[in-house]
This record gives structure tokens, sequence and C-alpha cells, in this order.
């Protein structure tokens, strides 16, 4: 499938916005942490490369993914950082809750995004095994962690002028 191969883990750093500066939290689910701790440390190298001081990164973990809207909305409303990456991986194969789960992680994030100026990045992997997981998150396709590190240089280096701008 072309979307598969499609991914900004290769990306141009010559492209990617300096973070210096820039504040970001992190909050990732312990549910399926050998992907989970991968993804999130693809992200903090990625934005450390990228001029993000190691000091202006904070960590938070949740248990389990349905976690990380409670999790990512503490974040948000503190209005200590310029953008939230929210990180966690739901595999069908062992989850009943599947689509529950994914569901409610999605409108979550969604709604933050939508009532909140600090954008909340979504880093959460839904795949269908624990192979394509691991694919995801340091593998053949790269890690979805990196792509949200970058995903969020370009919203704040987009935004967050204009957010001051309107306070
Ligand atoms: N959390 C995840 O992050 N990934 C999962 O694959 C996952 N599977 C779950 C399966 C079941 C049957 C249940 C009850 C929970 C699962 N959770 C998973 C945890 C969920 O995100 C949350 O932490 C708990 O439901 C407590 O609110």
């Amino acid at each position: 499938m072309a979307t598969e191969l499609k991914n900004l883990s290769s990306y141009d750093p010559s492209k990617t916005p300096c973070g210096k500066g820039y504040k970001v939290g992190i909050v990732y689910a312990e549910w399926n942490e050998e992907i989970t701790h991968a993804l999130r440390d693809g992200a903090i190298k990625t934005l450390c490369d990228n001029g993000v001081n190691a000091e202006d990164i904070t960590v938070a973990s949740v248990p389990g993914s349905f976690e990380l809207i409670f999790g990512a909305s503490q974040m948000v409303k503190s209005g200590k950082y310029d953008a939230v990456i929210a990180i966690g991986c739901v595999i069908r194969g062992d989850t009943p809750h599947f689509d529950y789960i994914c569901e409610g992680v999605t409108a979550g994030l969604s709604k933050l995004n939508v009532e909140y100026d600090v954008p909340v990045i979504f880093g959460l992997i839904t795949t269908n095994t624990l192979l394509q997981a691991q694919e995801r998150s340091g593998g053949r396709l790269g890690n979805k962690g990196d792509e949200c590190a970058v995903t969020a240089l370009h919203m704040i280096a987009q935004f967050k002028h204009q957010q001051h701008e309107q306070q």
C-alpha cells in the first residue's frame, strides 16, 4: 500500500523549524510499553536533534491509551507547553476493546484541539498485530514518534505567534 510506505521519519531536517525555546509536553501510555517507549524516545530525540532544549521537554506517563485524553488535557490546560504529543499503542488482535479505545482517544484528543489553543499531536498507533506496531516504532516503516515530533515543530512554528497575538 502506498500509504504504508509514506512516513516522515526520513524527514528533511533543513525543512523542519528550529525548536529552540519551544516547550513540549509528551504524554505516553504504559500499555504495550515496548512500542510506546520506543515512540517516546524517538520523539524526544527528534525534538532535541531539531533544537528543543531537553529541559523544555516534559514527559508524563499514564496507564493506558484511554488515559491519554486526561493526561493531554492536563498538559494543555497548564498553559506551560507550546504543543503536546500523545503517544499510545492499541493492537486489535490483543484488544477486544480496540474500537472503543481508538474512537475514545481520537474523539478526546480531537476535542482538545478544537477547544484549546495548544496543538495536540496524535501519536496513537492502531494496528492489527504487534509486528505492525514494531515496524512503526523504529522498524521497517520508521518511528511514528519522530513524525510526531516533526509535526509538533511545524505546528508550533506555524501558530505560536498567532496565538500570542490573540492573547
Ligand atoms: N490500552 C492501550 O493503550 N492499548 C491497548 O491495547 C489496550 N487494550 C485494552 C484491552 C482491554 C480489554 C482493556 C479493559 C483495556 C485496555 N487498555 C489498553 C487500557 C485502556 O486504555 C485503559 O487504560 C483502561 O481501560 C482503564 O481506563
